[in-house]
């Protein structure tokens, strides 16, 4: 087989999505997503001016070596950009694999392990009540597990908190806008709103938190000690993971499960989280971590580690990794739980899928491939629109992590 064309799609179905076609001399095509939350364009020109004319002529059968030649090959190694334009192609060819082949891509991974992937999905609400209302919401639809966020009292937005009668997505249409963070004040109520939680809806709900690197490491410990008799199902990136060793001091003093990683883009980034066992969940998911290739290896070396995965699933991310991610899930052996973060129905639209969600678990579905196709004449019709994700600000002015 033969690669002899490859092209982007960058569309704006709600949001911005920039997804790969690879084709081939036997007229089967691949799709790979190439989204980077508010860096789309970078990593579209990282495709169209570097890697697309290297890959024209190979054969799509050989994706180690080829992932091999755009990682070493390229001398400059690693970064959100170079990594999400990698997987994008990765993607792409295994799902030529799969095509070809006439079988799903679980199968090219191992084959089924489970009859699903277990899910969370994202609740919220401006304060504890709201929140607990959509916590059962999302009960009665059938998910076993519910990411919960509340706004903080005496802040005037919250993350993962959406203005009244949205629906939350991280990036907004425009240049970044500003929110304030109180460290102190959201220290103080996260216990409150997980209290509340437990009592009302019992012990079997999985509940999970993401507190978006808004900590120090102490300060994460002490939130991870004061959530335990919540028994959270995790909370996720706890403190920013540039410096591993500050899971070490969150590890010493908790026993709340603790998630990082969806910034990550290698192994490399997670290497000593892992051998040090200081998580339980890794969050690093196909798009921005080098694709299924990369992600193979970073779930095996997990493996031995008793780590499991909680891959990233927002909604900027497009079905395409949804459906490479529930087909990796379904296949490995230490799969943990997959993030479902709902497209809006224009983007479903547009990229029509396989994938289905029932009591709490989702199937990628049995087509051959990932099971994902794109509309490119409804994509055209919503073009890309600059958007940003928001910064955040302590309350004295001073620029933190968002
Ligand atoms: C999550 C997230 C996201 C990110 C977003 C950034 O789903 O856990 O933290 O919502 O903020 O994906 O692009
Ligand atoms: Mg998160």
């Amino acid at each position: 087989m033969k690669i002899t064309a490859a092209k982007l799609i960058i569309c704006s179905p709600d949001r911005n999505f920039v997804t790969l076609r690879i084709e081939t001399e036997e007229g089967i095509y691949g799709l790979g997503d190439a989204t980077l939350n508010g860096r789309e364009l970078a990593v579209a020109s990282y495709l169209e001016d570097h890697i697309l004319p290297c890959i024209i002529g190979r054969d799509p059968f050989q994706t180690e070596d080829i992932w091999q030649y755009l990682y070493r090959g390229a001398y400059w190694r690693r970064g959100p950009v170079t990594m999400s334009a990698i997987a994008a192609v990765d993607v792409a060819l295994w799902d030529i694999k799969g095509k070809a082949l006439n079988t799903p891509v679980y199968n090219l991974l191992g084959g089924q392990s489970r009859q699903g992937c277990l899910v969370y999905t994202h609740a919220n609400g401006a304060d504890i009540a709201e929140a607990l209302d959509s916590v059962r919401k999302h009960m009665d639809e059938g998910y076993l597990a519910v990411r919960a966020q509340a706004g903080v009292p005496g802040l005037s937005s919250s993350y993962g908190v959406p203005k009244a009668g949205k629906s939350y997505e991280p990036a907004e249409r425009g240049l970044p806008s500003e929110s304030l963070w109180s460290t102190e004040r959201y220290l103080n109520f996260a216990p409150t709103l997980f209290e509340k939680l437990r009592v009302e809806l019992g012990p079997d709900v999985h509940l999970l938190h993401d507190v978006h690197h808004r900590l120090t490491p102490i300060e994460a410990a002490r939130l991870g000690k004061s959530l335990e008799p919540y028994h959270l199902f995790w909370i996720e990136d706890p403190c920013p993971a540039e410096l591993q060793e500050s899971f070490k001091l969150i590890r010493q003093h908790t026993t709340t499960p603790v998630a990082t990683g969806e910034v990550f883009n290698s192994l490399w980034d997670s290497h000593d989280l892992i051998r040090h066992q200081l998580i339980d969940y890794i969050r690093m998911t196909i798009v921005h971590g080098g694709g299924i290739t990369h992600a193979k290896k970073t779930a095996d070396f997990a493996a031995l580690y008793n780590v499991r995965t909680g891959f990233h699933g927002a909604t900027d991310l497009s079905p395409i990794t949804m459906a490479a991610a529930l087909h990796f899930g379904l296949a490995i052996h230490n799969f943990g739980i997959q993030e479902h973060m709902h497209h809006s129905k224009l983007t479903d639209e547009v990229f029509p899928h396989h994938y289905s969600f029932d009591a709490g678990y989702m199937h990628p579905g049995d087509a051959p491939g990932l099971g994902v196709d794109i509309d490119e004449v409804l994509a055209a019709k919503h073009p890309y629109q600059r958007a940003s994700l928001p910064i955040a600000r302590k309350l004295d002015g001073t620029l933190t992590d968002w």
